[in-house]
């Protein structure tokens, strides 16, 4: 029997999900942030989720392109991305400048548009396996791995609304953060999120953390907050115990510059956010590892492409992760038990969510998640959770429909501004 794959509907549910006063070089998290749940939804009934950022802006774009879709198949993915390329970018939207506040490099047009485009590449790939009986690994050429690693993502906190953990703002309560992770997921590689005090005590932090984990991967990630003197500095520090350091400067030059005279291993998922940024980055030795983000890069094939030429120039690839639910869990793991050199543990703030719209949250077992082999990403939609999330937002008076760390830093510190690069 030939099933009628063709999308029928296109549902954007915008939400707002719990998350803790996690400090950042921009500010903190406010107690609420937003994401977008996709749904398509096929002529024969299957239906296919995605996940992406929900702020306005994302809004803005998702809802003309959802339009598009209805009528297409959803295996005409090329025919996708061609459709997001019509949708008009309100300019206003565009600094072309570094997004201080999401921290994730510098904000384009096109960026925007993968960004939600990515969303609807999911959801697509996501209906196709199940309508096939094949799990989207399969349909991206298949698994090379049965479990993708994590690393824990260690913030300094203060305590909050939304919050089990506590504060944690000095190495003794960086290193306390560290032993909840192992023990509660198993994580045994450690990332901290730096950037928010002077490096000298962000430098003790990680210095803590290797006496107390010893032999156990760490990485430092400023978030471009850092001179060059001052990265060169924290790498001279730390050289012996970093599994690499993340965006210690801002901007190709200033990384070249700090991996030229370090020698340590950068990352970055800042000044390598699209193909174009590649050539430069790469021709100056900018960075050693890029953090694929499927979100921003443009979703699970793209990132694919990006894995093959980081390959190619012998640049290690793992993956960036901002605050996210189970639905872009499971996309990262399906792609990234494709990517035959994916040799770090990738990020994901998924441990600090304590909310999700599936009806079963996705687990780490010794800091790894199991790659599903059922159809599709693997999971179900809890209908009534996506409602709770969803009045959440329509109740809103604005305050949380964008992400804004700035804004909520300045509850507590009434002078507050996004401070300028370098900070430190
Ligand atoms: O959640 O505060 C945060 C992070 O700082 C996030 O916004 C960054 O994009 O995790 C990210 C990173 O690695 O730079
Ligand atoms: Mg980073």
């Amino acid at each position: 029997m030939t099933r009628d794959l063709t999308i029928t509907d296109v549902t954007l549910t915008p939400i707002l999900v719990a998350d803790p006063p996690l400090l950042n070089t921009a500010g903190i998290h406010q107690p609420y942030t937003p994401r977008l749940i996709v749904e398509v939804f096929t002529a024969d009934g299957t239906t296919g989720l995605g996940e992406t950022y929900g702020d306005t802006k994302y809004l803005e774009l998702a809802r003309p392109l959802a339009e598009q879709l209805v009528g297409r198949q959803i295996s005409d993915l090329n025919g996708l991305f061609g459709a997001a390329d019509e949708v008009a970018v309100d300019a206003s939207r565009v600094t072309g400048q570094v997004d201080v506040g999401g921290l994730r490099g510098v904000q384009t047009a096109d960026k925007l548009r993968l960004s939600v485009v990515s969303a609807f590449e999911v959801a697509c790939l996501d209906a196709l396996g199940k309508a096939l009986g094949l799990p989207v690994h399969a349909l991206l050429g298949g698994k090379v791995r049965d479990a993708v690693e994590y690393s824990a993502y260690l913030f300094y906190k203060r305590s909050g609304e939304n919050d089990t953990w506590g504060a944690a703002l000095d190495p003794a309560g960086i290193v306390e953060q560290a032993r909840t992770f192992t023990e509660r997921y198993g994580f045994t590689s450690f990332k901290l999120k730096g950037g928010v005090f002077p490096p000298d005590e962000e430098v003790a932090a990680v210095k803590a953390l290797a006496a107390a984990f010893p032999g156990h991967p760490l990485r430092l990630d400023p978030n471009g907050a850092w001179s060059v003197e001052t990265s060169l500095k924290v790498a001279e520090e730390l050289r012996d115990v970093l599994e690499y350091l993340e965006d210690p400067a801002t901007g190709v030059p200033a990384m070249a510059e700090v991996a030229a005279k370090s020698g340590v291993p950068l990352a970055t998922n800042m000044c390598v956010t699209t193909f174009d940024e590649i050539k430069d980055a790469f021709t100056q030795g900018a960075v050693q590892v890029v953090l694929s983000d499927h979100h921003y890069w443009g979703g699970l094939r793209n990132t694919q492409q990006l894995a093959a030429i980081c390959r190619a120039f012998g640049v290690g690839v793992s993956m960036h992760s901002n605050t996210h639910l189970g639905i872009s869990l499971a996309a990262m793991t399906q792609v990234a038990a494709t990517v035959p050199n994916l040799h770090h543990a990738c990020d994901s703030h998924y441990p600090w969510q304590s909310e999700d719209v599936l009806t079963e949250r996705l687990t780490f077992d010794g800091g790894k998640v199991a790659v599903s082999d059922a159809p599709g990403l693997g999971v179900a939609l809890d209908r009534e959770k996506l409602a709770f999330l969803h009045q959440r937002w329509l109740d809103d008076d604005g305050t949380y429909k964008d992400r804004d760390d700035a804004a909520a830093m300045r509850l507590t510190d009434p002078q507050w501004t996004t401070p300028a690069v370098p900070r430190w």
